[in-house]
């Protein structure tokens, strides 16, 4: 089951314009113009948009937090306009400005980050309970890092939805590390997929740089719990080429690995590993890639004037209370 040439344009489009809004983002924080913090997505940017391309709007997703989800947001065809709006505090934004990066976009099916690492878990059971029992086809794809996986709750969602076959994909972005931690030192099996055998759940690996070899996996692991084959576990090996994250005094310029090791880790880019993937198979020529890369620059820039034009949220006492749930 090959990508057609159609989708592979259309996925290294997105993988391009993925990586320059993260830049983009990444710079706009360092001038202080987001509000809270940033998980820079440099090296990390394939799976997000590989798996959010296979989706449908109805699906489920929660994105992994890194780039704060806008690789998976441009897979699903999201405006990420609205995204960037939220996170400089505007009217315009997805959650109205009042969530810094804890947001979602509901009528998108998208929900990403709780401050609290692994929160997706729970409500995954949930989601594919209530899509189980619906019945049209809707599936839950629940993308969560290494550190997400050593959380006791993904083990007991995992445990539920095997038991009752939920349409459940459970996706490790794997990139070696959580914070400062490696997984090295934390796990004892090399992949964290092995878990997945403890719950009989079949596990696939894939490489998290090839933006192609995701896409293919994932397709393949909708296609399954779709036919209500059960919960099924893809692990995309990543990496993650800058700081845990911006806007964390504590964490300021703390770069875990020497630039030599990055240096080294950069060759496996996914932009560039896609590009000379395009080249080869003859799916792009270099002046349609030069093309691809202008017209991002373009939409880039069409993003940042819309976050910039909007109204700052200003909520009264009254509308704040609104979005806050009380049982
Ligand atoms: C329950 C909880 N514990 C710890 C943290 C602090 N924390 C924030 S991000 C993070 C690491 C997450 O690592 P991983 O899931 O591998 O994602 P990555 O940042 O590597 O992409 C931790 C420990 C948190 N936010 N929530
Ligand atoms: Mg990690």
């Amino acid at each position: 089951m090959s990508l057609s040439k159609t989708v592979k344009r259309e996925l290294y489009e997105k993988l391009v314009l993925a990586d320059r809004i993260d830049r983009m983002i990444y710079g706009r924080m360092m001038q202080g113009k987001l509000i809270g913090f940033y998980h820079p997505g440099e090296g990390g940017i394939a799976p997000g948009v590989a798996i959010g391309h296979h989706l449908t709007k109805d699906d489920i997703y929660t994105p992994h937090h890194r780039a704060h989800g806008i690789p998976g947001m441009l897979g699903k065809n999201v405006p990420v306009e609205r995204y960037l709006a939220e996170h400089t505090g505007k009217e315009t934004g997805c959650c109205k400005g009042r969530s810094s990066f804890h947001w979602s976009f509901p009528e998108y099916g998208i929900y990403m980050a709780s401050g609290y690492i692994g929160f997706q878990f729970a409500p995954t059971v949930g989601w594919g309970w209530a899509a189980k029992r619906k019945g049209k086809g809707q599936i839950v794809w629940c993308s969560a890092g290494d550190g997400g996986y050593n959380q006791g709750r993904a083990h007991e969602a995992m445990l539920m939805a095997m038991n009752w076959k939920l349409p459940v994909v459970f996706c490790c972005e794997n990139n070696g590390m959580a914070i400062h931690a490696t997984v090295a030192s934390m796990h004892p099996t090399e992949h964290i997929s092995s878990l997945a055998k403890g719950y009989g759940m079949p596990a696939v690996i894939v490489d998290g740089q090839d933006v192609f070899a995701v896409a293919e996996v994932a397709k393949k692991a909708i296609r399954h719990v779709r036919a209500g084959k059960g919960p099924i576990f893809v692990e995309t090996k990543t990496l993650r080429f800058r700081e845990h994250d911006i806007g964390t005094p504590d964490l300021a310029g703390h770069m875990p690995r020497s630039e030599e090791e990055l240096a080294d880790l950069r060759r496996r880019d996914p932009v560039l590993v896609a590009t000379e993937r395009v080249l080869a198979d003859g799916v792009l020529t270099q002046t349609q890639i030069d093309t691809i890369g202008e017209q991002a620059d373009v939409r880039v820039a069409e993003i940042e004037q819309f976050a910039d034009e909007s109204t700052i949220a200003r909520p009264s006492e009254q509308e704040l209370m609104e979005a806050v749930y009380a049982p």
